[in-house]
């Protein structure tokens, strides 16, 4: 029979070894026993602490995890502030950042220690005399939770610091992470008892540090890299990042054995480039690189700004990619009317968020990728974008994606406007998705000028349908508007006023203030001069439209396109019940002698550029085209004329020249 002590003795030579293997094992990655060796070890010391109590210790290796259960999480205020990090996206941004500290170091040299970054959650360890006393949570760096039991049962912190030289306080920080395949059968243990999942590992992480019953924590097998730390009083000098990374190791702490110290900013982009390449490779997650100014002393120089620290800089990985299923192709109508298709998906965690949506951008895009309901796609995600579909990686779908006849929103007509554009638009004035935009643009300046219709009165007016089309402008009432956000009776007025001011807009203000797809301001004063009221455009076939030199074909079909819609025509109906002006009016500037006549000009003339040439006919009451038919009454031809004189001699139009072109408009230039 041993005597107390030397039992109390075996005890602690049991814990030592122990603790040696867990240090091998755990932070090293080298056991030098085997598992039932190093469990034989393990229940030899639990059995003698279980007969003698009294010499168990808090950093006993059999104490990792409490039986206690807390009832919530303390705060604690951390020593030193705990920093974040400002991140880098590419190379380009590393080398200014690398820059930045040239000049700011006065172009002396040095080093830097790269990093993976783990992507988990951060924690502070506290060691007093070499004894984990207090581990706590980042939280918003200045306090965080007390999460000391939760901590312990993470079997590569150390209970006890190992070595002789160990500074009396020490504060180190690091990552705690789980590895990709604990997170996935936790998931998958989750989904049997029907529980949430978690979206990743770092949220899986952080969901197991924060439980209130450490036994749970332990079951989690988490783990964790150190990397920095708050205080360090006491102990070894060290004067490098380098140096503390060894000599936390030394001490107990698990290191990452990726670390590495570079000399120059080029070495460091090869080295992310490196892990960038082979992330993948890792067993747990990390999200880029993290880069350090290895001195102490140079850190210090550089100081910090108002959260980071400018000596350290993170090097964020670019998008991630994940597979997911193609629920459903949804149609959404912006506010310009444009129809984009959206791929609903089934959930995917991608990146470090759950994806939902990918935009398909347009109905090009669909055919690229040949994309159908059903298929299973490769998803990316760059930066803080929507996500996009990169391609389709097992075609299951049967239909095709069918582009819509009509709006999903008004069920209004959709037309593509080009054959060289993508887009396909809803082309109804009056659709709901399109209408704020619309009513803003009416309301505008340039258009019908109404003072105090603005973003925000448009916004309550569209949306609490007071407003259903343009021409419900003219019929609000002092009620409808006493109940907008902010209005009195005075602002009610004055609205009301400058909407009845606004009737009496000339014609080709109204014009504009449609929103014809590609009639701009000039055009809309073309349109109302040539044809002098709405009744008469609205009768216009697309030929005569583009008889008109500044109407081109595509502008010609969407005017066209405009007018033949029944929501238009409508929609014209009740402007000129409101009593709106829609007639241009009869202004004489000058004799007419031109009137009637409709010129095209083709090839250059020596007196006048063609824009000069085809005011002046204008101006004295003729009309000009770019396009030569039987309407024509006269091509005037310069020097290397196009096809247009080939087209009027064939159509038997009279062709002058420019003399005859000046004797035609007889000194009256
Ligand atoms: N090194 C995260 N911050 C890191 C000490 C500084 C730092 C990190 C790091 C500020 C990683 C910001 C939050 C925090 C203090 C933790 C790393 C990693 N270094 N290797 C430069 O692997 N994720 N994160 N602040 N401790």
């Amino acid at each position: 029979m041993k005597g107390l002590s030397e039992i109390k003795k075996h005890i602690e030579e049991l814990r030592a070894e122990i603790q040696h293997h867990d240090y091998l094992y755990y932070v090293l990655n080298q056991p030098v026993i085997s598992d039932k060796e190093y469990d034989d070890l393990y229940r030899e010391l639990k059995e003698l602490e279980e007969k003698y109590p009294q010499f168990i210790t808090p950093d006993s290796p059999t104490q990792r995890v409490s039986g206690e259960v807390l009832k919530e999480f303390k705060t604690v205020r951390h020593r030193v502030k705990m920093l974040s990090l400002d991140n880098t996206y590419n190379f380009q941004e590393l080398r200014e950042w690398n820059e930045r500290i040239f000049k700011n170091l006065g172009k002396e040299r040095f080093e830097f220690v790269v990093e993976l970054k783990i992507d988990g959650v951060s924690a502070s360890l506290n060691y007093e005399n070499g004894l984990f006393v207090l581990g706590a949570t980042r939280g918003d760096g200045e306090i965080g939770e007390e999460i000391t039991l939760n901590l312990k049962t993470i079997r590569s912190v150390p209970l006890r610091l190992r070595g002789k030289d160990i500074p009396p306080l020490l504060e180190v920080r690091g990552e705690v992470y789980m590895e990709r395949r604990d997170f996935e059968a936790l998931n998958r243990e989750r989904e049997k008892n029907g529980e949430a999942l978690f979206a990743n590992p770092r949220n899986a992480a952080s969901g197991s540090l924060k439980l209130l019953d450490p036994s749970l924590t332990a079951e989690r097998r988490l783990n964790c890299f150190i990397h920095s730390f708050g205080t360090m009083e006491g102990g070894k000098k060290i004067s490098t990042q380098w140096e503390f990374l060894n000599y936390a190791q030394e001490m107990g702490f698990r290191i990452n054995p990726a670390n590495r110290l570079c000399k120059d900013i080029e070495e460091v982009i090869a080295y992310c480039n490196e892990w960038q390449e082979k992330r993948d490779s890792l067993s747990y997650d990390i999200d880029g690189m993290v880069i350090k100014i290895n001195s102490f002393l140079q850190q210090e120089r550089l100081g910090f700004t108002l959260k980071s620290p400018r000596w350290a800089v993170a090097y964020k990985f670019p998008a991630r990619q994940a597979t997911t299923e193609v629920l459903a192709i949804k149609m959404n109508v912006g506010r310009t009317g444009v129809i984009t298709p959206t791929a609903e998906l089934k959930p995917v965690e991608c990146g470090g968020v759950i994806i939902k949506n990918a935009t398909l951008h347009n109905f090009d895009e669909i055919k690229r990728l040949n994309i159908r309901v059903g298929d299973r796609v490769l998803v990316e995600r760059a930066g803080e974008v929507i996500p996009k579909i990169v391609k389709v990686v097992e075609s299951r779908g049967r239909r095709d994606v069918e582009i819509p006849k009509s709006c999903p929103v008004c069920g209004g007509k959709v037309v593509k406007e080009k054959e060289t554009e993508v887009a396909y638009r809803c082309i109804n004035p009056s659709c709901q998705a399109q209408l704020e935009r619309l009513v803003l643009h009416f309301a505008s300046r340039g258009a019908m000028d109404i003072e105090g219709l603005g973003e925000s009165v448009a916004e309550q007016l569209v949306e609490r349908k007071m407003v259903k089309d343009l021409a419900d402008i003219y019929f609000l009432k002092k009620e409808d508007l006493l109940t907008l956000e902010l209005f009195a009776d005075k602002k009610a007025e004055n609205l009301l006023k400058a909407i009845a001011e606004s009737k009496k807009r000339p014609f080709a203000k109204f014009l504009y203030g449609l929103g014809i797809r590609h009639v701009g301001e000039k055009a809309a004063m073309v349109l109302a001069e040539r044809f002098k009221d709405i009744d008469s455009l609205m009768q216009a076939k697309e030929g005569a439209l583009m008889e008109i030199y500044e109407v081109g074909p595509v502008m010609a079909e969407s005017i066209f396109n405009f007018f033949r819609q029944k929501s238009t025509q409508d929609l014209i109906k009740k402007f000129k019940k409101a009593g709106v002006n829609l007639k241009e009016e009869e202004k004489r500037l000058g004799p007419q002698p031109l009137k009637g006549k409709k010129f095209v000009f083709t090839g250059e003339l020596s007196e006048f550029t063609r824009k000069e040439a085809e005011e002046l006919v204008r101006n004295l009451g003729g009309e000009t085209s770019s396009s030569v038919s039987k309407y024509i009454d006269y091509v005037v031809v310069g020097e290397n004329p196009g096809s247009k004189y080939a087209k009027a001699k064939d159509l038997g139009i009279k062709i002058i020249d420019e003399d005859e072109f000046k004797k035609l408009i007889g000194g009256l230039k």
